[in-house]
């Protein structure tokens, strides 16, 4: 028999990653969404598992739609992906973060409470909720400091799940990342903002690109590691919470670098006008600025991870380092380029 598992947020990078994770380990896959980002399968289509997977409208802000989901099937594994992800949105759109990312999860958790068979939830939980640290590096019991309305949604999920697993038994993990890119990243983040702006500036779309606070730190992973790790804490016998981490910090900076050194051209920084600017060698205009609009209101400075206890528990550490990332990253962001160019 088949294990039957459900991903929220079937369409982002980590549903994507998971889902191809988990098909290659014979499971059956129901993935949910809302109607609205339908169109966006491009990342199952990038695996080729668009046909693979049953799909399901379902919003994390409609409990019917969760009830007429888990009613319809024999589900083994929930994976709680779905979220209002980007930091900077939560700032704008506070009271939709939290209804999705805080209240969606609690909905889901009620939904499953009241069922007739018993199932494993995996509940992402994210890195931002440490937000000025309290603690360096942070682990499963370093105090929450968060910084911004999505951290908070986030906390207010992983303490839900935390009471949850201790009031009515049930097999619940919280996995807290931390940052985990790869080429299926959404655009709106910095990592995949730096590596196709840059594709674009190589092929001659664009001249330059715009950033915000290239100083903060961040501990950044592939999420092709992290959704392994996802899959290996509902295997165990006791849930738990986890930290999925690297172990080490760079800032954005050290991203810039480490992506430039994939373009045919060689590249300075220059301070001007009060601010760092990245310039083509020989042209005398900036190819990256920093444009203060893309400050947040409030910022997580530095965030770095201890990844022990998974080590130990889960025997799961993360393969990708830093420079391979950045190289899968960049490749592919050319490749894309080039290919639209030829046609
Ligand atoms: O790429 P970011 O938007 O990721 P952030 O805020 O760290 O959050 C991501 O990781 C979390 C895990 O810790 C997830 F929970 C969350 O859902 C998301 O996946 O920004 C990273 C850093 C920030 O310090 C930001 O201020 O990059 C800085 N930054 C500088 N310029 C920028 C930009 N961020 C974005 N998105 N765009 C810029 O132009």
């Amino acid at each position: 028999m088949k294990k039957v598992a459900l991903i929220t947020g079937i369409s982002g990078q980590d549903g994507s990653y998971l889902a191809n994770f988990l098909l290659k380990k014979n499971y059956k896959i129901i993935g949910t969404d809302r109607r609205s980002s339908r169109d966006d399968q491009w990342r199952l289509r990038y695996f080729g598992i668009e046909n693979k997977i049953i799909i399901e409208d379902m919003d994390l802000a409609e409990i019917t739609q969760m009830i007429r989901v888990f009613n319809k099937y024999k589900i083994d594994e929930v994976y709680n992906l779905a979220a209002q992800s980007f930091v900077t949105n939560s700032f704008s759109n506070p009271i939709t973060t939290c209804d999705i990312t805080g209240i969606g999860c609690l909905r889901l958790l009620e939904v499953i409470r009241n069922l007739k068979y018993k199932l494993k939830f995996y509940q992402a939980s994210s890195s931002e909720m440490f937000g000025n640290v309290l603690e360096t590096p942070q682990n499963e019991k370093t105090f929450f400091n968060p910084k911004s309305p999505y951290a908070i949604s986030k906390i207010f999920s992983h303490f839900m799940c935390k009471n949850y697993r201790e009031a009515y038994k049930m097999f619940i993990v919280s996995g807290i990342c931390f940052n985990h890119e790869s080429p299926l990243r959404g655009e709106e983040f910095v990592t995949r903002k730096i590596t196709s702006s840059l594709a674009k500036i190589e092929h001659g779309h664009i001249q330059y690109f715009e950033l915000g606070n290239i100083f903060s730190k961040r501990d950044w992973g592939f999420a092709g590691d992290y959704v392994e790790g996802m899959w290996k804490s509902l295997q165990v016998k006791k849930p738990t919470d986890y930290i999925f981490s690297t172990n080490i910090t760079k800032s954005i900076k050290e991203f810039i670098d480490e992506s430039v050194k994939y373009l045919s051209f060689k590249t300075y920084w220059s301070f001007k006008r009060g601010k760092m600017e990245l310039y083509k060698k020989g042209v005398n205009k900036p190819i990256i600025r920093i444009n203060t609009k893309y400050y947040r209101p409030a910022e997580v400075n530095q965030l770095i991870g201890n990844n022990k206890k998974a080590k130990k528990i889960l025997n799961w550490q993360p393969k990708v380092n830093f420079k391979e990332l950045i190289r899968m990253m960049m490749v592919e962001d050319l490749k894309r380029l080039k290919k639209t160019t030829n046609h």
